[in-house]
């Protein structure tokens, strides 16, 4: 509970609503303390912030259909279709319900609605806080036959809740502008919010979430615009992200059912591959560390998939001894459960906490698995013929790490020949830079700031860790390399694949390669690699894409280096026109035609580099991202990069 509700109120209005503006004053002094960043992440957030509120209704049974509309002017329109907020008058606050909702901080707890609060973790701070973070916003609700409407400056309220019309429709219409003055970006980015609502659909079967974007038209005149709506809800979720995989059996073993009060959902599939690919979700909060739900999970797959293989006599012949991991080498799952009072713990508190719930999960899924092995044998012989597999590739990579580790020890400090390591030790100040080639690598060598910045020379493209068993990527030179120049040891396959993160080197690790498709692959197959392998290192922040120049145009004396077309016909636009002008630009196809102190300039100078940091905004879409990147599917494949690569024209 906030201050401000515990404040004693002595009826006096004015004293009232200057602790109300306090508590919003709070949110504009620490915009990152409420909605994480002031940056796209924070931006978005706001969004996700509104429609939590009418998924709140959703869930509580009152609301089916839920409208965001990016703006003309990057505003954010939110309609739903539930009850309407209530606008009668708040006795303790001795204003309307509608306005208290909308200007005191955290009053969305004040609504018991006997739903789980979708809200969560370090956000779910309500509708107040971006009123309060919003230049303009504007509230309409439906409700009795009339609308009524309210609009606020910096969350204070323009005037009293009056009545501005009449409707025979329910529901609540926000309309809301970040704050410029807070905000570093106030552009909306339409794929966010796509991924976030579809994201959303799945996790609420029934709910239909509508996007549409008013800033453009398309081709066919109609504004972009996606409707999602999932009927079968993780079950869909799985089969979307799994889309691009080659599946195991074909099923989803699909479990809805509630435990102990607790409401869970899970859908498993298996797919031919390696990895382990498993999403929690708790009251539609991704929660990225797991936590109970996700042991309780765990530890029933287990239990049940090794007592059925045992029952059924498929160990007697097997050597080897079989563990966790085994069982989940291909195992795309989705979790979600909704737990009344969440208690998030961990670095980023999206690690649930409360006890109750592991065995809630682990009685839901051994129940439900142990009835589809039984009514399954077919399916269930292919997927422990695939545990059998997987327990016998460990096996190999145990022997293969070992070698690993034999021939680089990394205690001693061995580290790769290609390496060429900086001065500096504190990891927090160091970089290192993976370059592609070894010709580049080269000249980044005599390029660099050789104190703080290091070079891994890569040679060409890299394992695709997607479509190889764990032995067979840690029999890589490439990827031992890698291991051993950021310093983290190749984890047990019990945790994690990289052991002591704590003891990587560098801080900011650098991708860097020419600017064409084959770098853009390359780029591709490194992220893959840290994305499965180590994912923490994405999470912390620390990887980065360098992003080198297409161009140097010289006219006379004037320079200039051009990273896209645009930039290079405006040079030519700028400096004098004509084809025999345009011959006085440089071309760069690759990193290897600069010189080192071209590449340090324009590249690797941190006063004027421009890097790009690679986040995961979004654990399920860059599920289904890199495996349909890096599958077998050419078609998707063909649609994503001609709809997202932004190289120049060049000819190769
Ligand atoms: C509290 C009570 C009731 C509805 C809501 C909150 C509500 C809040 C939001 C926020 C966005 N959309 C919303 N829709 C509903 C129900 C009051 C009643 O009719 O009894």
């Amino acid at each position: 509970m906030s201050e401000e509700q515990n404040a004693p109120n002595n009826g006096n209005y004015s004293a009232n609503s200057i602790q109300v503006l306090e508590g919003l004053e709070a949110v504009r002094k620490r915009p990152a303390m409420y909605i994480g960043d002031i940056s796209v992440k924070g931006l978005h957030h706001l969004v996700y912030e509104i429609v939590d509120n009418s998924i709140d209704e959703a869930l509580a049974g009152y609301c089916d259909h839920i409208e965001v509309t990016i703006n003309e002017d990057n505003s954010i329109t939110v309609q739903d279709n539930g009850r309407g907020i209530p606008v009668d008058y708040h006795e303790k606050e001795q204003k309307s319900a509608l306005e208290v909702a909308m200007t005191v901080l955290h009053a969305g707890g004040k609504f018991d609605k006997g739903s789980y609060k979708v809200s969560g973790g370090l956000h779910g701070v309500g509708m107040s806080c971006v009123n309060a973070l919003s230049s303009h916003m504007t509230t309409q609700v439906f409700r009795d036959g009339k609308i009524y409407q309210q609009e606020y400056e910096i969350g204070k309220p323009l005037y009293d809740v009056k009545v501005v019309g009449s409707s025979d429709h329910t529901g609540t219409r926000q309309q809301f502008w970040p704050d410029a003055t807070i905000f570093t970006e106030t552009v909306y980015d339409y794929k966010i919010l796509a991924a976030r609502l579809r994201e959303l659909a799945y996790l609420n079967a029934g709910l239909r979430i509508s996007l549409t974007d008013r800033r453009e038209v398309n081709e066919d005149g109609n504004f972009r615009s996606d409707q999602f709506y999932s009927q079968d809800g993780l079950r869909e979720f799985v089969r979307y992200i799994e889309s691009s995989r080659e599946h195991l059996t074909g099923d989803v073993i699909y479990i809805n059912t509630e435990k102990q009060g607790i409401p869970i959902e899970v859908a498993i599939m298996y797919n031919t591959g390696f990895s382990e690919n498993v999403h929690s979700y708790v009251n539609n909060i991704n929660t990225i560390e797991g936590g109970t739900h996700l042991s309780g999970f765990r530890r029933a797959l287990t239990r049940t998939l090794k007592k059925y293989a045992e029952d059924s006599k498929m160990l007697e012949k097997v050597k080897v001894e079989i563990a966790g991991d085994d069982f989940r080498e291909g195992l795309t799952a989705v979790i979600s459960v909704k737990v009344a009072e969440p208690q998030f713990e961990g670095q980023t508190k999206t690690k649930l906490g409360n006890n109750e719930v592991m065995g809630a999960v682990d009685q839901a899924v051994g129940e439900a698995l142990t009835n589809y092995l039984e009514e399954h044998p077919k399916e269930a012989k292919i997927i422990v013929d695939k545990v059998i597999l997987a327990a016998t590739a460990r096996h190999a990579a145990r022997k293969a790490r070992e070698m690993v580790q034999r021939k680089s020890p990394m205690s001693g400090g061995g580290l790769p020949g290609k390496l060429a390591d900086c001065s500096d030790k504190d990891p927090v100040k160091c970089e290192l830079f993976l370059v592609e080639g070894d010709s580049a690598g080269g000249t980044a060598k005599q390029g660099r700031n050789r104190l703080y910045q290091a070079i891994l020379p890569l040679r060409g493209k890299i394992l695709n860790v997607e479509k190889a068993m764990y032995h067979k990527a840690l029999e890589s030179d490439e990827i031992r390399n890698i291991y051993t120049a950021l310093g983290v040891t190749i984890g047990t396959e019990e945790d994690s694949k990289a052991a002591n993160i704590d003891k990587l080197r560098y801080h900011k690790i650098i991708i860097m390669t020419d600017a064409d498709v084959d770098g853009s692959h390359i780029d591709t197959l490194i992220m893959t690699f840290f994305f499965r392998y180590m994912p923490q290192i994405i999470q912390n922040g620390y990887l980065y894409i360098a992003t080198p120049p297409l161009y140097l145009c010289k006219k006379g004396k004037t320079e200039e280096y051009c990273w896209t077309d645009a930039q290079r016909q405006k040079f030519i636009d700028t400096y004098g026109g004509g084809q025999e002008n345009a011959v006085h630009t440089q071309r760069y196809k690759g990193l290897g035609e600069m010189n080192a102190q071209q590449l340090w300039e324009t590249t690797m100078d941190p006063d004027n580099r421009m890097l790009k940091q690679v986040n995961i905004d979004n654990a399920a879409e860059a599920d289904y991202v890199f495996s349909m990147l890096m599958g077998e599917d050419v078609g998707p494949r063909r649609e994503f990069i001609e709809e997202n690569a932004t190289y120049a024209n060049i000819d190769a």
